[in-house]
């Protein structure tokens, strides 16, 4: 009885373990199974919401660009409206974030942000090889070769460099012989290089970053000594140009031009009368060679404030755009340093005078500072107007997750902007202060403690 009811009671018993010993298997594998399904879907779900916050990221920089230029084809009288950062930093669009940030070309400590006047550059495609070389770290051999890049013909320039050159490079190609289209293209001339055109300043945020001052621990090189030290990227561009007539868009008068002697006088009866017309008109050769207008108000007996009613309206060039003019009103120090003739305390004066000045109005403020010589040095290189203006468009989720950058330039030469670059700088990181992107991930708002931490 005893042996029997133990052998009945062993068999359901051996059953009963293995039936355990394979559940506990199969609900060890499906526990298993749960937690890699857990994980990746886990990891799913962050992928997810990391592409959306990619993608929010994405549109805010069409977004931005859109405000851009609605700016830009506003009413705004004067350039500087458009310049002033404010409506630049951390703007809002539903709950992500954009700026538009520039370099500071004072304080590589200091964030500026604004749109960047690109008529206030120098213009690698009219510059002449005298005004190239006046850029900051510009050398003879890359100067001589961008006006070998950029001429039709092929011959070497001294210094310079075409064909010949560049066909025995490893990875060879030709010589362009045309206008550059982008600023990153003289990476392609010879004795160019990222150093002469960047700096230390290789993320392009105008601050002096840890990695940009440790030396070679950690890319790009530099030489540690607590200062930004800057290439010659701020004070170029490829994109200033601006169409041969005056500011109602009418054609405007050659002063050089022998038939248009009736229309000029025409025009100076106009603002100043029949007597005073005939005295002007008796200094005017038959046959004039004015360098430029400015030569013009000198040599006419024109006074200051005559001249600057009349000056918008007069040219000495028959062609229709006047390519890379320089916008005195908006250049840098370091730009008007480039034009022709000037030095130092020039573009000082230059500077300080067009600060306390309502007479900017027309290129002639510059006689008010500058001697005759001077003046009309300049006068065939120089504009106070501005067509295209560029943005380096920053754009953040509004949960930290995701970032994008932008380089965009517009042209408002149509009337209507238009975008006519646009380029990914998201490669070189995020360019501002970390903190930010840590407080959104944090779901703190942005406050101006956090804005302004340094
Ligand atoms: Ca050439
Ligand atoms: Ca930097
Ligand atoms: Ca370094
Ligand atoms: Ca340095």
């Amino acid at each position: 009885m005893n042996e029997l009811a133990d052998i009945q009671f062993r068999r359901p018993g051996r059953a009963n373990g293995t039936v355990l010993i394979v559940t506990i298997w199969v609900v060890l594998v499906l526990a298993g199974l749960a937690l890699v399904f857990a994980r990746s879907m886990r990891i799913a779900a962050i992928v997810a919401a990391n592409h959306v916050a990619s993608l929010k990221a994405e549109s805010v920089a069409a977004g931005a660009s859109e405000y851009i230029m609605a700016q830009l084809a506003g009413d705004t009288e004067t350039t500087t409206e458009l310049m002033e950062s404010e409506p630049y930093e951390a703007a809002e669009i539903g709950e992500d974030y954009f700026w538009v940030l520039r370099s500071n070309l004072e304080d590589d400590d200091e964030f500026d942000y604004g749109l960047t006047d690109e008529a206030g550059k120098v213009n690698l495609n009219s510059a002449s090889e005298e005004m190239l070389l006046r850029l900051p770290g510009m050398t003879a051999e890359l100067a001589a070769s961008i006006i070998d890049w950029r001429d039709e013909d092929s011959e070497i320039s001294p210094g310079g460099a075409e064909d010949e050159y560049y066909l025995l490079l490893a990875d060879p190609y030709n010589c362009k012989n045309s206008a550059l289209e982008t600023v990153d293209e003289i990476l392609l001339i010879k004795g160019a290089s990222e150093e002469l055109l960047y700096g230390e300043d290789t993320n392009l945020n105008g601050i002096l970053d840890d990695n940009e001052n440790d030396g070679d621990l950690s890319d790009p090189s530099d030489n540690r000594n607590g200062r930004l030290d800057t290439g010659f990227y701020d004070y170029v561009t490829v994109y200033s140009a601006e169409a041969n007539v005056d500011s109602e868009g009418n054609e405007r008068i050659n002063i050089n031009d022998g038939g248009a002697r009736a229309d000029l006088q025409g025009l100076l009866q106009e603002i100043l009368g029949e007597e005073r017309t005939l005295e002007i008109m008796n200094l005017i050769p038959t046959r004039p060679s004015y360098a430029n207008i400015l030569d013009f108000y000198f040599m006419s007996g024109l006074k200051f404030e005559e001249f600057t009613q009349i000056a918008d309206r007069l040219t000495t060039s028959d062609e229709e755009t006047m390519p890379g003019v320089v916008n005195v009103n908006a250049a840098s120090k370091e730009v008007l340093m480039c034009l022709p003739g000037l030095e130092e305390r020039d573009a000082d004066t230059l500077l300080t005078y067009r600060q306390g000045s309502d007479e900017i109005g027309s290129i002639a403020w510059v006689t008010n500072v500058l001697d005759p010589d001077k003046a009309i040095g300049i006068g065939s290189y120089i504009t106070v107007r501005s067509f295209q203006y560029s943005a380096d468009i920053v754009c953040l989720s509004g949960n930290g997750r995701a970032y994008k950058r932008y380089k965009a330039v517009f042209d408002t030469q149509n009337g209507v902007p238009q975008v006519v670059y646009w380029k990914s700088l998201t490669h070189s990181g995020w360019p501002l202060n970390r903190r930010i992107v840590a407080a959104l991930r944090k779901g703190q708002p942005l406050t101006n403690t956090i804005l302004n931490m340094k």
